[in-house]
């Protein structure tokens, strides 16, 4: 199939997700093309994989940018020459109207269905705000295909939108070849780790304040991986608390795979979490989740078998959690077994990848019936 694929091209999981998706997809033979204002992380070089750019003309009468309609032009150039099957935007807001609008563009000339996949914030929080909720609503209802990350999202977005639309649960995957466990970790180490970027939905200060109370029994180090706007309170808190020298800010990276085996226990502290996919490339490297109870990641995570659950803001209770993984190597050793394992069973990529592909066969015949 000649697969059209847009995405927010940055560090989020939906962007992830997406180039994840197409790499994967150019694996099995289909023909890849993403549709982006910037080429997307993790996106190596790959001569079989097409790049579109998306450039949004600036102009002083505009005080926005109309990024929506540059981005629904260059899909419907790029469909007609190419000859693309379909469209595939993640994230809604404002990708699912893009692809609307190509769809309308290139009716006379040829089918051009687009399957929009629902992340999370572009339902829970973007989606519910008061200028963006008729549009949302309305692209979701046009959009020929919907999948959501998981059972709790596709609960929401029916709630909160009222959406009729039949929609398709699609987990998030990964790559277990690339995501495994070190071959030795270093002996004697005692590392969180938390990757995220690091926006307020993600309670960054809470991984600070777990770490303070584990140190209180435990020795341990943590390692924050990514960068966003509370990344400067995070570090300022780390100096109140008196763990900073236990503290690596190391930014944004794209070598997760290599970090994330160093660690024993991976923190997800977040108020709200769609799926969680840090949480499930932790378990595949073999790292033990304390996570928050929210949204999808009890559909991710087997509390007190493959991680930890606890509320969110319970910071007591995740810091508890983290002490027992820590002073008891057995048990830690046990969790990650079973958290790698289960991250094999439900949620590898040769499992998940066809069922879009599902998605997109089913779209395509329906288009020619
Ligand atoms: O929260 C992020 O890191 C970004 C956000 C996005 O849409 O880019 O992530 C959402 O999508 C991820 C991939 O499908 C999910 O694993 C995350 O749980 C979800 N984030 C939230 O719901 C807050």
């Amino acid at each position: 199939m000649r697969i059209g694929i847009t995405c927010y091209p940055t560090y989020g999981g939906s962007g992830i997700v997406a180039t994840e998706l197409g790499l994967e997809l150019a694996n099995r033979g289909h023909q890849i093309h993403f549709i982006t204002y910037a080429n997307p992380i993790r996106l190596s070089d790959r001569p079989d994989i097409f790049y579109h750019e998306v450039e949004v003309m600036n102009y002083p009468l505009f005080q926005y940018p109309p990024y929506s309609l540059a981005l629904a032009s260059r899909m419907a150039e790029v469909a007609e020459q190419y000859s693309l099957d379909l469209l595939h935007v993640h994230y809604a807001i404002p990708h699912s109207v893009s692809a609307m609008l190509a769809r309308g563009m290139l009716s006379s000339k040829r089918r051009l269905p687009f399957v929009t996949t629902l992340h999370g914030t572009d339902i829970t929080l973007v989606g519910l705000d008061r200028s963006y909720f008729p549009i949302t609503r309305y692209s979701i209802e046009q959009s020929d295909a919907v999948t959501s990350i998981s059972e709790d999202l596709k609960r929401q977005t029916i709630e909160m939108f009222g959406i009729a639309k039949p929609i398709d649960v699609i987990h998030n995957f990964v790559n277990v070849a690339l995501y495994k466990p070190a071959a030795a970790r270093q002996p004697g180490c005692r590392r969180l780790i938390h990757v995220s970027n690091f926006r307020p939905v993600k309670r960054v200060l809470d991984c600070i304040r777990i770490l303070a109370a584990v140190r209180r029994e435990e020795e341990a180090e943590l390692w924050m991986v990514g960068d966003g706007p509370d990344r400067g309170a995070a570090e300022r808190l780390a100096q109140e608390l008196g763990v900073i020298d236990a503290v690596r800010f190391l930014g944004k990276r794209n070598d997760i795979p290599a970090l994330l085996p160093e660690a024993h226990v991976l923190l997800m502290p977040s108020d709200m979490e769609s799926f969680g996919l840090a949480a499930l490339e932790g378990m595949a490297s073999g790292v033990v989740p304390v996570a928050t109870r929210v949204g999808g990641v009890p559909e991710l995570i087997n509390n007190g078998v493959t991680g930890f659950t606890r509320e969110a803001g319970d910071v007591e209770g995740q810091a508890e959690c983290v002490i027992r993984l820590l002073s008891d190597s057995a048990l830690c050793g046990r969790m990650a077994q079973a958290a790698r394992r289960d991250a094999v069973e439900r949620f590898s990529t040769d499992l998940i990848i066809p069922r879009y592909e599902g998605v997109y066969r089913r779209l395509i015949s329906d288009f020619l019936a």
